[in-house]
């Protein structure tokens, strides 16, 4: 049976956070997040948007992910027939890497439910587990930071990343670095630096981190290259980041030695592997960031990072990191890894009590 969209769903959903998580560019409690459900006579697919509430992180925000979706990129995809396709139909519409990623996702997911194949197959990878990580936020006190980590080592997490801000720095990442000597501790600052403030990277330097994340702002890839320079540290990169060919010009240049890969910052999951492909062709290790998704978009994550090229623990917990109830079956930590799923498409899906139960609007689109 040919492929063949006969509805889309664009479904908002609202997951309350475990503990709210705070970076440097605000504090968030509340997942609130689009979804996309493709329709076919075959079954379904679903994407989820990685967009937040407010256009904290990256312009994109989720009502903007609505919009541009429901009128500028569903319309695109009715005829499709391979999810090849998808990001050359909407490349018209300029920028929203995000909702475009989560329409592609969710063709993609119907696309290889169809076919019987797992995405981790589709994508090439060659791992069916992965090693993951935690991202611990900004916290009220170093004490509070220290005990947040410290449940987290108990939990099995090998791997810790703390966010940073001016003034939440070389002290609370100290305090962690001299109570956990051994542990993989990397830092993210989502862009809060300038290259004035060389002392604290200076002191950073000096705490043996896996990497320190994108310190400067987005644009700023000759500011990376000149920290670079001055550090032990690798410097990794996240928002700069936005494709494959812009991961190739800032290893090139310099700015960073490792990449954080994000599907939806790169407008979708075959973006993401161009991204991995040009990083490995260079010897630059990458690995999976997170973005707070739910099991859907957790999922497809974790069959990305299971290509060759992901050799760092990537941001993605176990859903008790997150939420109380996830959308889907939850995500377990096995050691300090998560399986790969092995089920066609992205490998699970809602489950129905949760998806209604979290569900705040729902359109209906037919072609
Ligand atoms: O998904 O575990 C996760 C969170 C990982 O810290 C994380 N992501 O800049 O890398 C990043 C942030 C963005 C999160 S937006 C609130
Ligand atoms: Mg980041």
């Amino acid at each position: 049976m040919a492929f063949a969209i006969e509805a889309v769903e664009l479904r908002r959903v609202a997951l309350p956070l475990v503990s709210p998580f705070r970076a440097s560019f605000g504090t968030e409690s509340l997942r609130d997040v689009l979804l996309v459900r493709v329709c076919t006579a075959g079954g379904e697919g679903w994407g989820e948007c990685v967009a937040r509430s407010e256009p904290l992180y990256s312009p994109e925000f989720v009502d903007a992910a609505v919009l541009v979706a429901r009128d500028h990129l569903v319309p695109r995809v009715w005829a499709v027939e391979r999810p090849e396709d998808v990001a050359r139909l909407l490349a018209p519409v300029k920028g929203h890497p995000m909702a475009k990623g989560a329409v592609e996702m969710a063709v993609l997911d119907a696309w290889l439910r169809a076919e019987g194949l797992p995405l981790v197959v589709y994508l090439g990878g060659v791992r069916d587990r992965v090693d993951v990580g935690v991202s611990v936020g900004i916290a009220s006190s170093i004490d509070a930071l220290v005990t947040t980590v410290a449940g987290y080592v108990d939990a099995g997490y090998r791997r810790v990343k703390l966010k940073i801000e001016p003034g939440w720095d070389v002290e609370p990442v100290g305090a962690v670095r001299a109570q956990f000597p051994e542990l993989w501790l990397q830092v993210d600052a989502n862009g809060a630096y300038t290259l004035e403030d060389s002392a604290v990277f200076a002191a950073l330097d000096g705490f043996g981190l896996l990497m320190i994340e994108q310190p400067f702002g987005d644009d700023d890839l000759g500011a990376h290259t000149t920290l670079a320079r001055r550090l032990a540290t690798p410097i990794c990169l996240d928002e700069s980041i936005t494709s494959a060919a812009r991961a190739a010009e800032a290893v090139d240049r310099g700015a960073c030695s490792i990449v954080n890969v994000k599907a939806g910052r790169v407008g979708g999951y075959r973006e993401a592997k161009a991204v991995h492909d040009v990083c490995l062709e260079r010897r630059v290790p990458v690995w999976c960031g997170g973005m707070l998704e739910t099991g859907l978009g957790r999922a497809a994550n974790v069959a990305l990072a299971a290509l060759e090229g992901f050799t760092y623990p990537a941001d993605l917990s176990a859903s008790d990191r997150y939420f109380t109830k996830d959308l889907t079956r939850p995500f377990v930590l096995e050691g300090s890894q998560l399986a790969v799923p092995t089920g066609p498409g992205i490998g699970v899906e809602p489950e129905p009590d949760a998806l209604e139960a979290f569900t705040t609007a729902t359109i209906e689109l037919r072609p």
